[in-house]
């Protein structure tokens, strides 16, 4: 860089250091033994077409980071890469008929030169796009691997369906129940889906969240209430009918076996097989069962709807009274969850209480307070507090504790139940109906049933020039894809033409960064090197999804002995947002500042420099164009004073 150049000329300045940093590959690391490393990522973006402010911050707090290690002598990797599958890329390809593959390659090199000219300190030598094939093969391998070991297993499960586009619509192309194209009533249909066991992993994803201690506590108590562990007892209704016939046991879980003799009614959901059941002579019933079954409720949402619920007609016999109580349809009991039916407690459950009372149901009062600090008014509402047993005959008296144990031991002596761990984990489902993904490699044969593709004949290459129109996957429709024979038996089969959840990819780009180049293997000893991330850097988004499952893949890639590691991410830091006028950057609400046109005005530092100093990294920052304006002074400032000196201490340097 040469210049006497008083004035602060961010353009010259900048395009002189990147090309300087490019030619001399500044920021290009090798694995070395002798120095010690520091991993630092942020997360890697959707390549949606355009770098958001948001992203700006993100990265530049990780940049900040690097910069501050390497300073500190350590061997310093930061990566950055595409996470490039995903819907996205198939609503732009239908609406500018542009292939998803072809639209993705260009967005990513648009938003390849907006980092670049953003002076991040990336060692672009490892960059990754997870549409690449050399990626997305070991992940396909990985996913054979699984299935191998039984870690992995096919079940029917719910999709929206769209009836007049004939299509499978993503949760977020339902808008009110309908389809966002079609304007359709969406319907909900049962097809095959695969699995991966996230459950068997439960306790330990949950014990080791208490090793992370570089992490926000906000995340690790969201991580711990997603796993949903519980103790408590699975028991047994017997079910009477009214003709006598003989029916299946009703089972159900409870966290609280100390109200057992407060069970009033019992619910089930409205796809439970006692409902269908019960709906068979009950024209009412099945009317309102159906309903209740193309509602798609989210479990969140469930407190805020309202409680709906018709009698059977059949009646449960409590375990322990013998006494017979209602069965009810109930749309707020879950098939997905537990055994599809709840117990219900109205004097100490709050939803089970105002549920009885409009159903005009019996509220019996089974626990009474310790203390005379808590009070117990049913009429008021449930009393849900942990309290002494009353009206329980031979369980009068007891506590919390001595309750639960007695009261389960009871049960266990008369083969009607037993303590239990739950729970609210399911497992992960990773099929999508779409095209824009990685192809799942399963063949399906009518002999020999789900055959995983042979290593040999990996990848399954997803065609990438393709006619794309919006009746479904064109995967569905291209016979070269999906007639297959059987790597078994040889007879004609079927390719899977459903792709993997983009959740997949990033679970363990991570790990690749370590070995992009690796032809051979999924991962290498480099990995071993790098891992576990030192500080990683991403939107509270990410909170439980993405790093739960990032946690889950780095066990099951331990496990295959790819890493040697429990957790990849050491410390963990969640931006803060990046607000305009009181409200979130986004282009919906058409509050967006552009990252490029500030750099064309001011330049790249003075972007970062305001990102950084207007707050602290965890909290938001409002957008201010003044503040940028204050940066850009200051920098002027600076440059000022810093030529002027070397002008004077070091004139040569000037000439
Ligand atoms: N590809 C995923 C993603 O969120 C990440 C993967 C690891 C699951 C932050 C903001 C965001 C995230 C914005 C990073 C936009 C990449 C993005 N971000 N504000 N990709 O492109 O903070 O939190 O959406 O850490 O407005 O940038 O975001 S992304």
């Amino acid at each position: 860089m040469s210049s006497n150049n008083i004035q602060y000329d961010p353009q010259v300045i900048e395009a002189a250091a990147q090309s300087y940093w490019n030619e001399h590959n500044c920021f290009r690391v090798e694995e070395d033994p002798n120095k010690e490393k520091f991993y630092c990522l942020s997360m890697f973006p959707y390549p949606s077409g355009n770098l958001h402010m948001g992203h700006v911050r993100n990265y530049a707090i990780g940049d900040a980071i690097s910069r501050y290690q390497r300073m500190q002598g350590k061997n310093v990797l930061q990566p950055m890469g595409w996470d490039a599958f995903g819907l996205p890329a198939e609503n732009a390809a239908m609406q500018n008929k542009v292939a998803p593959a072809k639209w993705t390659y260009s967005n990513i090199s648009y938003m390849r030169e907006q980092l670049q000219k953003l002076g991040y300190a990336y060692d672009w030598s490892r960059e990754i796009a997870t549409c690449n094939r050399k990626y997305y093969r070991w992940e396909q391998w990985f996913f054979t691997r699984l299935f191998e070991k039984g870690l992995v297993y096919k079940k029917e499960a719910e999709v929206n369906w769209d009836p007049i586009d004939q299509t499978v619509l993503a949760n977020e192309q339902v808008i009110d129940g309908r389809g966002w194209r079609s304007g359709a009533p969406v319907e909900r249909r049962k097809i095959p889906q695969w699995f991966v066991k996230i459950t068997a992993f439960a306790q330990e994803l949950l014990n080791d969240l208490e090793k992370l201690d570089g992490w926000p506590e906000r995340v690790r108590t969201m991580q711990t209430n997603w796993i949903g562990r519980s103790e408590g007892v699975n028991l047994e209704f017997e079910v009477a009918s009214e003709n006598g016939e003989s029916l299946k046991n009703l089972s159900v879980y409870t966290t609280r076996p100390d109200t057992l003799l407060g069970v009033t009614y019992v619910a089930v959901a409205p796809q439970h097989g006692l409902a269908e059941k019960a709906a068979i002579n009950n024209p009412k019933l099945a009317a309102f069962i159906e309903e209740q079954k193309n509602i798609k409720v989210a479990e969140a949402e469930l407190t805020n709807v309202e409680k709906l619920g018709m009698d059977t007609g059949l009646k449960a016999i409590h375990p322990v009274s013998q006494a017979q109580v209602p069965i009810f349809v109930a749309n707020f009991v879950l098939m997905s969850y537990g055994s599809g039916a709840v117990m219900a407690v109205p004097g100490h459950d709050q939803r089970d209480w105002e549920f009885a009372k409009k159903y005009h149901l019996p509220i019996k009062q089974v626990i009474e307070p310790i203390s005379n600090e808590s009070s117990c008014d049913l009429n008021k509402c449930a009393y849900a507090d942990k309290g002494r047993v009353i009206n329980s005959g031979q369980f009068d008296g007891l506590e919390f504790e001595e309750a639960f144990n007695a009261i389960a031991d009871f049960l266990k002596i008369n083969n009607k139940g037993e303590k239990a761990i739950n729970y609210r984990l399911r497992d992960w489902g990773v099929s999508r109906q779409r095209y824009w993904g990685t192809p799942i490699p399963i063949i399906n044969c009518d002999g020999c049933g789900s055959v995983p593709v042979p290593e040999k004949d990996l990848p399954v290459l997803l065609p990438e020039d393709i006619h794309f129109d919006n009746t479904g996957s064109p995967l569905t429709k291209l016979a070269e894809f999906y007639e297959v024979d059987c790597p078994k038996c040889q007879s004609k089969a079927r390719r899977e033409t459903d792709t993997f959840d983009t959740f997949m990819e990033s679970s363990w780009y991570y790990a690749r960064y370590a070995c992009p180049d690796q032809d051979s293997k999924m991962l290498d000893e480099r990995a071993d090197y790098w891992l576990p991330v030192d500080q990683y850097i991403g939107g509270i988004e990410h909170a439980i999804l993405h790093l739960l499952y990032a946690r889950f893949y780095h066990k099951l890639m331990r496990d295959e002995g790819l890493v040697n590691s429990d957790e990849p991410f050491t410390r963990l830091l969640t931006q803060g947002m990046v607000l305009n006028e009181g409200s979130k950057m986004s282009k919906s609400k058409g509050n967006t500042v552009d990252p490029l046109g500030l750099i064309e005005e001011y330049g790249a530092d003075t972007v970062r420099m305001f990102t950084l100093f207007a707050s602290p990294p965890d909290q938001s920052l409002d957008w201010s164009d003044s503040g940028v304006e204050g940066s850009y002074r200051f920098l002027k400032r600076l440059w000022k004073i810093i030529t002027n000196h070397t002008a004077v201490s070091l004139p040569n340097l000037m000439n």
